[in-house]
């Protein structure tokens, strides 16, 4: 049945239905303000070892070049927020003092429970590359369908597009100072993807900024990773350490207790713990994987609503007990299972161990 609706609302209309959070489209040209800024980034080495961040700069400025014949992006945002909270550590600002209850969403739950590593949301379910993926091939089999002149390339975190800034054009929301894209009246905790396509769509318009003069994320940054507006330092970010830095824990921890761990580091050239530009175990905390401080102290994400995807319904791990946890790596056939599909994978086996050991021997800050 041909509909009556134009494109853009037909599009809309059937993201909608299959859960998508937001839809809406950008033309697809080369992104020049952003250049500059992207090779700042770059020169200040802010993506520490994430070496593909320096690979295929022209593509990941230019989706024309990445998809040739591409006129519009359609940039989609998917739900991750759940409904259950792991308990949070008690969040301070870089002054120490403690953030007033009004400055915790409704996500940070009991400061005070037991240590235990905690585990970005993001991460809970299963791997949402593929979750999305799969979504956006029913979507694009439903344009095509409807208009055969279609065609389009499917992304989720997985080429060089700059995500974020594809969201912005195409009206999905703003870059909050924690660098992160907001939408009013919902928060951050959402993927985003995109369809590179060769159908002309009408483009949205883009959303003001939202932050006014809140500074919560930056304020909140357990290692001061936010070093301006906008600007995130991957090298002091928890997320980068946990998930991306494979040199890091610096020594094996799994038999290392945190004041051993101190000491190991300072002793290694240019791996002063003490050094203000390098975080120490004691800044990624009760962190084993990834970090939501940033997005958890955002009075946006006071928005949030739980996710209906089933496949990103927690894995038993999220919930263990400190206790669970120490029997778990006393027998590392029962963590393995936990992580099938997971995007935990990412960090690699060994890796997650160490996290896991740091994160259970942290205090939580108070
Ligand atoms: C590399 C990367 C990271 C790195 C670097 C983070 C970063 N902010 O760039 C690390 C590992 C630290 C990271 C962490 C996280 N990430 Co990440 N990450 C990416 C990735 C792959 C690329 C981002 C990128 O291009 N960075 C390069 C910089 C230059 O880009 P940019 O920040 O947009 O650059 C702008 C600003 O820095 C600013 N700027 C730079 N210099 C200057 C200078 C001045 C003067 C000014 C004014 C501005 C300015 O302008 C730049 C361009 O306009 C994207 C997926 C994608 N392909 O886009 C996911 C992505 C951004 N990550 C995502 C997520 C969920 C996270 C985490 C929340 C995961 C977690 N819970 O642990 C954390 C959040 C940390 C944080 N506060 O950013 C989501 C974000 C969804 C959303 N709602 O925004 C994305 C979009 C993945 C996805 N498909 O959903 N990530
Ligand atoms: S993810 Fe954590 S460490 Fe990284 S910028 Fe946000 S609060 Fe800071
Ligand atoms: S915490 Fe405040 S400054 Fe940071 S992103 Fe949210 S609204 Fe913007």
């Amino acid at each position: 049945m041909v509909s009556s609706l134009n494109a853009e609302t037909q599009i809309k209309t059937w993201a909608q239905e299959m859960g998508f959070l937001a839809c809406g489209f950008a033309k697809a040209e080369k992104l020049q303000e952003e250049e500059i800024n992207l090779n700042q980034w770059l020169s200040k080495e802010f993506h520490g070892n994430m070496q593909y961040m320096e690979n295929h700069k022209a593509m990941r400025l230019d989706p024309t070049m990445l998809v040739p014949g591409a006129k519009s992006v359609i940039s989609l945002a998917y739900n991750y927020f759940p409904e259950i909270a792991q308990p949070q550590p008690k969040l301070s600002t870089q002054n120490g003092n403690n953030l007033s209850n009004n400055q915790y969403p409704s996500t940070a739950s009991d400061p005070t429970s037991e240590t235990k590593p905690l585990i970005a949301k993001y991460a809970w379910g299963d791997d949402y590359h593929r979750v999305i993926k799969d979504k956006l091939f029913v979507l694009m089999d439903r344009i095509k369908n409807q208009y055969p002149e279609f065609e389009g390339r499917a992304f989720v975190d997985s080429a060089p597009v700059m995500e974020r800034q594809w969201a912005v054009r195409a009206g999905l929301g703003w870059i909050g100072k924690n660098s992160l894209l907001l939408r009013k009246g919902v928060g951050s905790f959402f993927f985003l993807a995109e369809i590179i396509s060769n159908l002309e769509l009408q483009p949205d318009t883009a959303q003001t900024d939202h932050c006014g003069e809140c500074t919560a994320c930056i304020d909140a940054c357990p290692t001061q990773a936010i070093v301006q507006a906008q600007v995130i330092d991957s090298r002091r970010c928890i997320s980068y350490l946990t998930i991306e830095d494979k040199t890091w824990p610096k020594v094996d921890t799994a038999t290392t207790t945190p004041s051993e761990y101190q000491t190991a580091n300072s002793e290694k050239p240019g791996m002063n713990t003490q050094s203000s530009s390098t975080p120490t175990q004691h800044d990624t905390g009760q962190w084993a994987y990834g970090c939501d401080v940033c997005q958890d102290v955002c009075p946006w994400n006071r928005f949030a609503t739980p996710h209906q995807e089933p496949m990103f319904e927690p894995r038993e791990l999220v919930g263990w007990s400190h206790r669970e946890w120490k029997e778990a790596l006393r027998e590392p056939a029962r963590i393995k299972p936990q992580l099938k599909n997971s995007p935990m994978q990412r960090a690699g086996h060994p890796k997650l161990v160490a996290q896991i050991n740091l994160a259970l021997n942290s205090e939580p800050k108070t």
